[in-house]
C-alpha cells in the first residue's frame, strides 16, 4: 500500500442538505422551503424555478421533496450506517423554516430546533463532527412572498437573528460553519440562492448583485457573531468552483476565460479578502449595477473574512469566443464540451486534474485552508438480482478525484477535510430526481416517489470505509 498524501486528522465524510434529504415537509411547524413548491424535471422544474410565485400558485401532481428519503424520521440508522463507513465529518444544512416558518417569526421554532439537537448528538455519539451549513437553497418561502428575499435588505437581520439562535444553541455541538451554499449561485438560480423571483423584472442583473451585497454582509456579520459567541467556531464559505479553460490559446479565449473564472471568485475575494475586488468596478459600471452600500458595510467585509474556504466541485468548464462555438447549457453553467474529457450521463464532465487545477488556483489566490465539501459523481444505478449495487464508475469516479486532491496536498495546499455529495441517495437539486445517486448508500425509491425507502450498502460503501481506514492510502 502507498503512502497517505492526506494530514492526519483529515476530515473524510459525506454531505447532503435539508432541503434534499429530509422530507417531512410540513411536519412539527415547518414552513415552505423552496424545493417544497417545485415539481420535478420531467414537469417543469426549471420554469418553477424561474417562476415561484407563479409555481406557488399552482398544484402539481407530486413534489419531489415532500417526503423525499424521509431522513427526518430515519436519520438514526442513516447516522449509523455512515459511522460504519467511519465519517469524521457530516456535512448537513439546518432548514430555515423548520427553525422560523416564517422566516422573520417572533420566536424561533422548538420543534424545529430539537431536530437538529437529536441529529447532532447522534454525530457526536460516533465522533462525527457535524458541518452545518447555515442557508442552503433554502430561504423561507415567506420571504419571498413578502419580501421578495434577498433582495430586500431586511433579510440581514432576518438571517442574523435566525444565525444566533444557531449558534446560541449548538455552540457545544457544532464547530465548522458554513454561511450560505454556492453563494456565486446566487447569479444562476436566483431562487435557490437568494428565495427571489426576478421573473419580469427589468434590471435583473442589478438585483442579483445587490442581494449577492445583502448576503455578502450578512455572511461577514454572522462570521463576527459566530466567533463572539465560540471562539473556537471555523466559519467558511463556500463557492461552486471549477476552473473555466480557455478553448483555443487565442487570446480573446484566455481573457474570456478570465472573466469567467472572476464571476465565482467576485464573492469569494469579498468573503476571503474583505473587499469588493478591483475588477468589479468596471463590470459594475459595465453592467449597470450601482450597488446601495450601507454604512458601516465595507468595514464589516473587511474586519470578518472567513477562517476557511470551502467549495464544491463536479467539473471545469471551457469557453470560446468564436460565433462557430456553441455553448451547450450543463444543467447550472454553460459551458462548451471539452473534447479531452468524458461526461456523466447528465452531461457534466469528468475532470480529475480540473479539480487538482482549482484547488491549487483557490489556494494561491487565498493562502486559506480549503474544504471540499462536495464532489461526486450523479448516475443511474441499477439493483442486481442479488440486491447489491456494483457502482464501480461511481469508485473510479472518487478514487481519481481523491487521488487528484492527494496530489493537491503535495502541492502545498492546506485542505482540512472532503465531504462526497449525496453521501446517501436524495433528490437531485436540479431534476428534483431520485435517479440521479451519488450515494454509497442506496435508498429504494424511484422519481414517482414508489419504493420501500429502504437503505442498502452499495460497492462503493466498503471501498470508501477502506479509503478512509488507510487516510486515503488505499484506492
Ligand atoms: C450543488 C448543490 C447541491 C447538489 C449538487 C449536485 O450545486 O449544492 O445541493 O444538489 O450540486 O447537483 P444535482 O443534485 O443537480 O445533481
Amino acid at each position: 500500500m502507498t503512502k497517505s498524501n492526506f494530514p492526519e486528522n483529515f476530515l473524510w465524510g459525506g454531505a447532503v442538505a435539508a432541503n434534499q434529504c429530509e422530507g417531512a415537509y410540513d411536519v412539527d411547524g415547518k414552513g415552505l422551503s423552496p424545493v417544497d413548491i417545485l415539481p420535478d424535471a420531467h414537469h417543469g422544474r426549471w420554469e418553477a424555478l424561474m417562476n415561484p410565485k407563479d409555481a406557488l400558485t399552482k398544484t402539481y401532481d407530486f413534489y419531489p421533496s415532500h417526503e423525499s428519503i424521509d431522513f427526518y424520521h430515519r436519520f438514526k440508522e442513516d447516522i449509523a450506517l455512515m459511522a460504519e463507513m467511519g465519517f469524521k465529518t457530516f456535512r448537513t444544512s439546518i432548514c430555515w423554516a423548520r427553525i422560523f416558518p416564517n422566516g422573520d417569526d417572533a420566536e424561533p421554532n422548538e420543534a424545529g430546533l430539537k431536530f437538529y439537537d437529536d441529529l447532532f448528538d447522534e454525530c457526536l455519539k460516533y465522533g462525527i463532527e457535524p458541518l452545518v451549513t447555515i442557508q442552503h437553497f433554502d430561504t423561507p418561502v415567506a420571504l419571498m412572498t413578502k419580501y421578495n428575499g434577498w433582495e430586500d435588505r431586511r433579510l440581514i437581520d432576518l438571517y442574523l437573528n435566525y444565525a444566533e439562535i444557531l449558534f446560541k444553541r449548538y455552540r457545544d455541538k457544532v464547530k465548522y460553519w458554513l454561511t450560505f451554499n454556492e453563494i456565486n449561485m446566487i447569479l444562476h438560480i436566483p431562487f435557490f440562492g437568494g428565495g427571489m423571483d426576478l421573473n419580469g423584472k427589468d434590471n435583473p442583473e442589478q438585483i442579483k448583485y445587490q442581494a449577492a451585497h445583502h448576503q455578502l454582509v450578512a455572511s461577514a456579520k454572522a462570521t463576527k457573531l459566530a466567533h463572539e459567541i465560540n471562539p473556537d467556531f471555523k466559519v467558511g464559505c463556500m463557492l461552486a468552483a471549477g476552473e473555466t479553460y480557455p478553448k483555443t490559446c487565442r487570446p480573446e479565449d484566455v481573457w474570456a476565460a478570465l472573466q469567467a473564472n472572476r464571476e465565482g471568485y467576485f464573492f469569494i475575494d469579498v468573503q476571503a479578502r474583505g473587499e469588493y475586488p478591483s475588477y468589479s468596478r468596471r463590470f459594475f459600471k459595465e453592467h449597470g449595477i450601482e450597488l446601495d452600500i450601507a454604512d458601516g458595510d465595507l468595514d464589516i467585509l473587511k474586519k470578518h473574512t472567513v477562517d476557511f474556504i470551502s467549495f464544491s466541485y463536479y467539473s471545469t468548464r471551457l469557453v470560446s469566443t468564436s460565433e462557430d462555438d456553441k455553448q451547450t447549457e450543463g444543467n447550472v453553467f454553460a459551458t462548451l464540451k471539452n473534447p479531452y474529457l468524458k461526461a456523466s450521463e447528465w452531461g457534466w464532465q469528468i475532470d480529475p486534474l480540473g479539480f487538482r487545477t482549482t484547488m491549487n488556483a483557490l489556494y494561491d489566490r487565498y493562502q486559506k485552508p480549503l474544504f471540499v465539501v462536495e464532489n461526486g459523481l450523479g448516475a443511474v444505478d441499477t439493483v442486481e438480482a442479488d440486491g447489491s449495487i456494483q457502482d464501480d464508475y461511481r469508485i473510479d469516479y472518487l478514487r481519481e478525484h481523491i487521488q487528484a486532491m492527494g496530489e493537491a496536498v503535495q502541492d502545498g495546499v492546506e485542505l482540512w477535510g472532503y465531504t462526497t455529495w449525496g453521501c446517501i441517495d436524495l433528490i437531485s437539486a436540479s431534476t428534483g430526481e431520485m435517479s440521479k445517486r451519488y450515494g454509497f448508500i442506496y435508498v429504494d425509491r424511484d422519481n414517482d416517489g414508489n419504493g420501500t425507502l429502504n437503505r442498502s450498502r452499495k460497492k462503493s460503501f466498503d471501498w470508501y470505509k477502506k479509503v478512509i481506514a488507510t487516510n486515503g492510502a488505499d484506492l
